[in-house]
């Protein structure tokens, strides 16, 4: 702990230049300077100056907050969450853990013994407090002009009615509920509906949202890993000029489960009528109802069910560098502590802000900061049901400029892409609601830093560039605007009550200016609980690769002011436009193929999405490659996925580079992908050094 606060402390010396703030403001990004990484960007005078966490004298706010976080977690946290309501007080104390795989089992545990419910603190609490009225979600449909808004008063109100409904059909203590549905309103209605009947007794249903850009064939994997009582999905989904047929989707991951002798018994169909009509929808008699025939007939008051702090809130599944998809298991109490708490100072939210985060409920980021965070703090979301780059690639801004959005969260690989469009489409808006700008998903370089600050955000919104993972629940290290400058592609700082370290591969922690492996010391509310149905994975995975830390799975480097640099996934995990994709997953559903006997699948850098996935495929002896069979590889890859995950280039591999043990040396074929021959390393350990010349000599295939 004290190595770390030095980090933070040497910050007060950092703003070197932060005697100049007066006179400087973020308008020195416009010069080029020497070196990127010392490029310091900082808050101008007025946004320091009413923002929650501010710097009138350097960092001091932060620091002080930050050092109470991490010396007194217990005193910091649950001062935090008296603010939330409890209908009972946790006992007998703040926090529990074990961390350490050398002393047992690991174990988290946050507000143990409390009670609460998150939907209540979401929405009765909120309007309780007299803000009945204020909208809680704008909904923009795909096509511009097709909207919606829904206020707090309403939005319980129709969160009752699906609750009573899921009562009514016998969802209770332990049921899991699947949902697979677009960005309707009805998705965090959903959600919020699921968390709210929590359980009867005492543990609440899981529910797992499964991202619709999911194939039948993933869907039917959690589906059968969950085993639901109910599917919710809807008929159709409109995403720029494409229409698609999500319950036809569910329809073949359904009978796929029915293979496998898991029935579902009732699949609740919203009807999404600007998609798709009634009567063009396939239907199944005595397993789908329409959501509309039967929700609003529900009383729109549902008592809470309140539940144990540490009772499961939800389950997303996520790809780990090896096997089937992990579920990640959130518990209630500290999440919900933790995401409103995140949300509130990385963003500086005021209760005048309008919000919008342009993730999918499918992934982490939906859940954290789509609708638990926002939600909890009172805010007033956008939820967006279309493409950005649909009419054309101006539609965000004029979103924006619509709702009169003042913090837009959102990719790097999007800011790419927008920022390949070119400025025209950015500046034909106004944008002068925006406030401050969020990043995540990967690491956002120095260029589309700039160009998102200074082209979208005018050089006026400081960015939130958030590093987290589905398994932290919520931000870990990310800038709070106004307390410091910032660096262009840096994270910046831990949040309160994080103690990131930098460690080698022996697991010692590395002090200073260095790059390792990211790990965290001591557990914080937000963290998830286990793996669903495989405690051994949680630890073998997280906690025994350096024991006495959890371990990211990311690369990181500290400059010399202590700014965090997060540089990749240091596993065998892709990251494309955010989307976390194991190598193994895309590897195995390639072999699936019956053509192909083997494939080895490496990342590689892309321009838009970050990450591009590449694949050397070996075909089954006498099979002779193809364009057609290339086509046919990566459809069998969309079709047991998902779109995102098709691998961009196929590289015929007659042999791959194997070791003498058989393992596939991927070290040398990340160097064959990106061409970067002349760096292929020692290849004397091969068992036939030779196949590497050939699969050089089919790079153009
Ligand atoms: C929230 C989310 C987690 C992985 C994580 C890291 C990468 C996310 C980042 C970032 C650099 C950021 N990542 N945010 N890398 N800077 N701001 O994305 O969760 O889907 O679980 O992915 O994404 O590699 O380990 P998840």
């Amino acid at each position: 702990t004290s190595d770390h606060l030095r980090h933070v402390e040497s910050m007060a010396q950092l703003p070197s230049g932060a005697g100049k703030i007066s006179h400087l403001n973020a308008v020195i990004l416009g010069e080029s300077l020497a070196s990127e990484e010392n490029d310091l960007v900082f808050p101008s005078p007025e946004f320091s100056a009413q923002a929650l966490v501010s710097s009138p004298n350097r960092c001091a706010g932060y620091q002080q907050m930050y050092r109470r976080s991490v010396e007194d977690p217990a005193g910091f946290w649950s001062e935090i969450a008296s603010q939330f309501c409890w209908k009972e007080k946790w006992h007998p104390e703040v926090y529990a853990e074990n961390i350490d795989v050398g002393k047992g089992t690991v174990r988290i545990e946050w507000f143990k013994g409390a009670t609460t419910n998150i939907c209540y603190n979401a929405l009765d609490r909120n309007v309780e407090a007299g803000n009945g009225g204020k909208v809680a979600i704008y909904w923009e449909g795909n096509e511009p002009g097709q909207d919606g808004q829904l206020t707090y008063a309403e939005l319980l109100d129709k969160v009752c009615q699906l609750s009573n409904y899921l009562k009514h059909v016998g969802v209770g203590k332990g049921d899991a509920v699947v949902i697979y549905l677009p960005m309707l309103m009805e998705l965090p209605i959903a959600m919020l509906a699921c968390a709210r009947i929590g359980a009867v007794h005492r543990y609440s249903p899981q529910m797992s949202v499964v991202f619709a850009g999911f194939s039948a064939e993933s869907l039917a994997q959690r589906i059968l890993d969950c085993k639901p009582k109910v599917v919710i999905t809807c008929n159709a989904v409109q995403r720029g000029p494409k229409t698609i047929h999500l319950k036809e989707i569910v329809d073949s991951a359904l009978t796929e489960c029915a293979n496998d002798g898991i029935s579902i018994g009732l699949c609740l169909t919203y009807e999404n009528q600007s998609a798709m009509e009634r009567e063009a929808t396939k239907w199944q008699e005595g397993r789908d109802v329409w959501w509309q025939d039967v929700v609003p007939k529900f009383s729109t008051k549902c008592l809470v069910e309140w539940v144990d702090a540490e009772d499961p809130l939800f389950l997303l599944y996520t790809s780990g560098s090896t096997g089937k998809p992990k579920g990640v298991l959130h518990t209630t109490g500290g999440y919900m502590v933790y995401t409103a708490t995140t949300f509130k100072y990385a963003f500086d939210y005021k209760p005048s802000d309008i919000y919008w985060c342009t993730a999918d409920c499918g992934w982490i980021t939906g859940h954290s900061y789509v609708t638990y965070g926002p939600l909890l703090n009172g805010a007033t979301i956008v939820v967006f049901e279309g493409a950005p780059s649909y009419p054309d690639s101006g539609r965000c801004w004029d979103i924006v400029d619509k709702y009169k959005v003042s913090i837009f969260y959102t990719a790097p690989t999007l800011v790419r892409s927008l920022m390949r469009d070119g400025d025209e489409y950015v500046t034909r808006y106004s944008r002068k609601s925006l406030r401050v700008l969020g990043s995540v998903g990967e690491p956002i370089n120095p260029s589309a830093w700039r160009w998102f600050f200074n082209v979208v955000g005018d050089s006026r919104c400081p960015i939130s560039d958030t590093w987290w993972q589905t398994e932290t629940g919520g931000f870990m290290i990310a800038p709070l605007p106004g307390a410091w400058p910032q660096k262009p592609g840096s994270a910046t700082f831990p949040f309160f009550g994080v103690l990131p370290v930098i460690v080698d591969e022996k697991g010692n922690e590395i002090e200073g200016e260095c790059s390792g492996y990211l790990c965290i010391k001591k557990s914080w509310p937000g963290a998830f609980r286990t793996l669903y149905g495989d405690h051994e994975r949680f630890e073998t995975t997280y906690f025994k690769p350096f024991p006495g830390y959890y371990f990211t799975g990311d690369g990181c480097s500290r400059d010399k002011d202590g700014y965090h640099w997060l540089t990749g996934r240091v596993d065998d995990v892709i990251n494309v436009s955010g989307h976390r994709i194991g190598t193994a997953e895309v590897e195995s559903a390639l072999v699936s193929h019956p053509q192909c006997a083997e494939a080895a699948v490496v990342g590689v850098e892309h321009e838009v999405k970050g990450q591009g996935i590449y694949a050397f495929v070996t075909l089954v002896e006498g099979v002779p490659y193809s364009e057609e069979l290339q086509k046919s590889l990566i459809l069998t890859v969309r079709n047991q996925i998902g779109a995102f995950a098709a691998p961009d280039k196929i590289h015929w591999a007659p042999g791959l580079p194997k070791t003498r043990s058989g393992k596939i040396m991927r070290r040398i074929l990340r160097k064959i992908a990106s061409r970067q021959l002349d760096e292929l390393g020692d290849t004397s350990t091969l068992a036939d050094p030779s196949v590497v010349d050939q699969l050089i000599s089919l790079s153009d295939c």
